[in-house]
């Protein structure tokens, strides 16, 4: 059997309906995932929704309704943006569901036998938007000597019975975890501000509450529910089989194994500094890399409901295609960096990149076969210019994984986008449609370099755009079953031809997207 992969985006909190951000996040874990496949890996990818702790509580209760009423709607708003996006997660794990309490109260179990939990009195700062408790030391003042967190986020004083997590004893095996495995925190700049902090000491973390009752029951103490943290980050354990099915977590949640967490960067001290420690303490392997991504801003604006400049990602899924927006947010933005979205910027890199370089590539390319060949593929007869565009696709397609592998989408699309411009270059310099009457033979040999190179092309940006390149390829005559990198540089286009497929009349691909005359 492959190697596993298991990869994870956060969950998400569904105290309202998802924002660009979230999409932003599942979308990038996909493709990653979706390349992985590609590789022959075998892939648990999960997503879902993190719906306990005092915010989902408080908004349902502003809403007059139950939180499990609240995160029923929710998430099944979640679940639907997903398929829209088409996002290939194996499970949308939801923390209300059985599997994940039971999970979720054996890991307290594992953390209390080994001597970590004690039960004690939490005096301190609790900021109910960041679901998180803040040293004094962390806090600012904000306007008129309200307190806030370093988030900026309103913080209030809580005092409560609760049970303590001795995080305080974990100060040298985490420094020693980042020292040992650099590439635990990724990207670097966030490895540097986590070991920053844990170098300043760590204190106990409260992880019960009593104030409450919405979530996961701590084991034998009677009042308490766990911090929405500790159940959250234990989601990642539930789908992979914890605690009662030892074959799935064996695979899937193993020691060499390649566990990797894509998150924002908002979370990646819960992600680094909490969970592994909770996992040292449960005896139980670590991942091997969390990703803490930028965030995306509206126009280089911070997203809010109150200024009311948060993007629904359905609409602009509808409007400019779901590819289109899956391209646009993995090539725009530098993974691990804030980015900027907007119409303007999305239109401007769908129709440059997809509609007028790659879609008409493809497009102008197959429907000359379709029609002066009457479909049939053209018979190669390489000259040195046509081995050397195809040798210069097999290095992009290298290099495509490379990136990929790496977590660097980014660079892996721009590999791409420089193999597109190659062939539109060979054929300007080549002009096919010049030697339709002068020189057929060579006419037939550049398209079939080009019919080679645009399969190759879009096997390649499968995990990217899934549905236009798979269309492509159904109507380019590929086997679904010969789409892996491997296939790139190999004598597919050979076997094709001598299968006799016929080449239809292509259906375009990217339509050109437009701005509406206040945009534009
Ligand atoms: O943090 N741009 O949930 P969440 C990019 N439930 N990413 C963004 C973003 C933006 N503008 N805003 C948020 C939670 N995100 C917890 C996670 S995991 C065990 C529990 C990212 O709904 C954010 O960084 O607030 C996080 O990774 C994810 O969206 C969910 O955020």
């Amino acid at each position: 059997m492959s190697k596993p992969f298991t990869i994870t985006t956060a969950i998400s909190y569904p105290n309202g309906r998802p924002h660009i951000g979230h999409a932003y996040e599942v979308i990038a874990t996909d493709a990653v995932a979706r390349f992985q496949r590609m590789m022959g890996r075998d892939v648990f990818f999960q997503t879902g929704t993190d719906e306990h702790g005092l915010k989902m509580a408080q908004t349902a209760r502003n809403r007059g309704i139950e939180p499990r009423e609240l995160a029923d709607e929710m998430a099944g708003y979640f679940k639907q943006m997903n398929e829209r996006l088409n996002i290939s997660h194996d499970r949308f794990i939801r923390t209300s569901e059985p599997d994940h309490h039971a999970a979720s109260q054996a890991i307290w179990q594992a953390m209390e036998a080994n001597g970590d939990l004690y039960l004690g009195r939490y005096e301190g700062w609790y900021s109910v938007r960041d679901e998180a408790f803040y040293d004094e030391k962390e806090i600012v003042e904000g306007e008129g000597g309200a307190k806030l967190s370093p988030q900026g986020t309103p913080v209030e004083w809580t005092v409560e019975e609760s049970w303590f997590f001795r995080l305080s004893a974990y100060q040298d095996r985490l420094l020693a975890l980042y020292e040992s495995q650099p590439d635990f925190i990724q990207p670097d700049s966030r490895r540097n501000e986590i070991m920053r902090f844990v170098e300043g000491g760590l204190s106990d973390l409260s992880v019960s509450r009593t104030s409450f009752d919405w979530g996961v029951k701590v084991p034998g103490s009677e009042g308490h529910v766990m911090y929405v943290w500790v159940d959250a980050l234990t989601n990642y354990l539930t789908g992979c089989g914890y605690p009662d099915d030892a074959e799935r977590m064996a695979r899937y949640w193993a020691e060499e194994g390649d566990i990797t967490h894509i998150i924002g960067k908002d979370i990646v001290r819960f992600h680094t500094v909490y969970w592994p420690a909770f996992l040292m303490s449960a005896k139980l392997p670590l991942p091997k890399q969390v990703f803490g991504h930028g965030f995306l801003l509206n126009r280089g604006e911070k997203m809010s409901k109150s200024v009311g400049n948060v993007a629904d990602p359905m609409e602009l899924a509808d409007r400019f295609g779901v590819d289109q927006l899956r391209y646009f947010l993995l090539s725009e933005v530098t993974f691990g960096n804030d980015g900027s979205y907007s119409a303007e910027a999305i239109v401007a890199r769908s129709n440059s990149d997809l509609a007028n370089s790659f879609g008409n590539l493809a497009q102008r390319t197959l429907s000359f076969i379709a029609k002066n060949l009457e479909g049939r593929l053209p018979e190669p007869a390489p000259q040195d210019v046509d081995s050397e565009l195809l040798k210069s696709i097999a290095e992009a397609a290298q290099t495509f994984q490379t990136a990929m592998a790496d977590l660097a989408p980014s660079v892996a699309i721009e590999a791409w986008m420089r193999a597109v411009f190659a062939c539109n270059a060979y054929i300007d310099a080549q002009a096919p449609w010049a030697l339709r009457k002068t020189d057929p033979a060579r006419m037939e040999a550049v398209l079939a370099t080009l019919y080679e190179a645009i399969a190759s092309l879009a096997i390649m940006i499968q995990p990217v755009i899934p549905a236009s390149a798979t269309a492509l390829l159904d109507q380019m005559g590929i086997d679904g079953e010969t789409r892996g990198y491997d296939v790139i540089g190999s004598k597919f286009y050979a076997d094709l031809r001598a299968s006799g497929f016929i080449l239809g009349a292509p259906k375009p691909l990217f339509p050109r997207l437009e701005l509406t005359e206040a945009e534009g």
